[in-house]
């Protein structure tokens, strides 16, 4: 089983960037080593019934102190660049003071990877937000958008010279959404008020970071990313598209319209009005300032019914199809409709796929391990990828997400979407089927 392409394609030229990617929490473990503080992700873990098992981020891949050995493996599998977040709560104490270790254990990484040639997609928020913010209202609090400023000032003139690619937020709708609304992620708080008012603070945090970011770090690229599904409606019944239309509104186009068009949906200010945030005058000229390029994860797809009392509800495809260990359906013919459809939508910038990948139920036998699952997830939709290009979406990049098994998240230790098996008892890693065909692809580019 491999990963292919048409001979053609561009994907296959020089300029167009593969990688892996990673993010701090899910990764680094030592999460009270060298002064780092407490983030609301360690709170969260050690909350009963929030995370499947009791897992936490305690020692995760214990990246902090293997980062040498995952160096070399990201190396080995051939990529060209490498897609990593920084832990805010390793960088900054609450006096917004330099945390010197932290800043030093980032610059040798980053170091390591300028040094190996691979390029640097760094990330500044991947969720790990410092406790004591939250502890002051979090995301829902208009100050946390300025401490983040001040993040983002300390992180870009201390590691700017090895940085490529800054991205402010990784998936504001997780972060805001998922943590403050839906309560499946830290914070866990369930409000939709507090949920849209967390996702207008996060994206206005980006916006008044951009020029910032910009001064400390003039040869990086700065943009942000955002998840993204595709919404189909469960059926062709009117109340079933209208359905459709307001997840989608949502999930998709609350986050991408205010960055693009400098405002929010429409429809939501008619159907949903408590579901929009507050919004100072200014704010959205702050939000709307162009950046370089826009990062998509991509994972599945959704479908939709009309509810009485919610608007939506999801369902099940009503058709035959495939799983991943996670649930969900695996459907690369709507990753590249989605792309396609954005593309008709917004003037798009330059897109980067920043994360596509699968959960499988992968089994380590004889010290090899069969995702095949996974090859063939990466093959459908590494081409869906060139159907959009070719459909003329402007897109530069595409990481797998991930270089190797993490936390994830509410599922713990439980799911498995690396390029590489961990075993979490003697923390080796061990490359699957899939990271071996995406490195054949990838060499056979030379
Ligand atoms: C990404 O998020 C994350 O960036 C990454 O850290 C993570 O490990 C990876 O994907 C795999 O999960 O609306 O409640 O039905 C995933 C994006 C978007 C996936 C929302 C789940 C549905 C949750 N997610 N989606 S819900």
């Amino acid at each position: 089983m491999t990963i292919s392409l048409p001979k053609h394609s561009k994907m296959l030229a020089p300029d167009f960037t593969f990688g892996v990617a990673t993010a701090s929490f899910q990764i680094e473990g030592a999460n009270t080593a060298d002064g780092r503080l407490t983030s609301i992700w360690d709170t969260f873990c050690a909350t009963p019934g929030k995370v499947l098992n009791g897992d936490d981020g305690s020692m995760a891949c214990d990246h902090y102190h293997r980062w040498e050995e995952d160096v070399e493996l990201i190396n080995h599998l051939g990529v060209d660049a490498y897609r990593l977040s920084i832990a805010w709560p390793r960088l900054m104490d609450e006096k917004g003071q330099a945390n010197e270790k932290g800043l030093a254990f980032y610059r040798q990484l980053l170091k390591a990877l300028k040094a190996k040639g691979l390029k640097t997609f760094v990330t500044l928020y991947h969720w790990d937000l410092p406790q004591y913010l939250e502890d002051r209202g979090g995301w829902v609090n208009r100050e946390t958008a300025y401490r983040f400023v001040e993040y983002a000032e300390l992180a870009t003139k201390e590691l700017g010279e090895w940085v490529d690619s800054w991205a402010t937020f990784n998936e504001p709708f997780c972060a805001a959404i998922l943590g403050y609304e839906y309560g499946i992620h830290a914070p866990g708080l369930t409000s939709p008020r507090f949920g849209r008012q967390a996702a207008h603070h996060i994206l206005l945090a980006h916006g008044l970071a951009l020029p910032v970011i910009r001064k400390n770090s003039p040869n990086s690229q700065v943009g942000i990313v955002l998840n993204m599904n595709q919404t189909y409606p469960a059926s062709t019944k009117a109340e079933d598209q209208f359905a459709a239309l307001v997840r989608e509104s949502l999930d998709n186009h609350f986050f991408i319209e205010p960055l693009l068009s400098g405002h929010y949906p429409k429809l939501l200010e008619k159907v949903l009005p408590d579901h929009l945030p507050t919004v100072l005058p200014g704010d959205l000229d702050i939000i709307s300032q162009p950046i370089d390029f826009l990062g998509m994860n991509f994972y599945t797809c959704n479908h939709n019914e009309y509810d009485d009392e919610t608007l939506f509800r999801d369902v099940k495809n009503t058709q035959e199809v495939e799983y991943t260990d996670i649930g969900w359906e695996i459907a690369p013919q709507a990753f590249s409709e989605l792309l396609i459809n954005l593309n008709k939508q917004y003037d798009l910038p330059p897109m980067y796929i920043t994360e596509n990948g699968a959960a499988c139920a992968d089994i380590m036998e004889n010290g090899e391990v069969n995702d095949d699952q996974r090859v063939r997830y990466l093959n459908g939709h590494i081409n869906a990828v060139n159907d959009a290009i070719e459909a003329g979406v402007d897109i530069r990049g595409y990481f797998a997400w991930s270089l190797m098994d993490n936390f994830e998240w509410a599922e713990g230790y439980s799911k498995r979407f690396g390029l590489c098996y961990v075993d979490y008892e003697t923390q080796k890693r061990t490359i699957k089927r899939s990271g071996h065909a995406y490195k054949a692809l990838l060499t056979s580019r030379k």
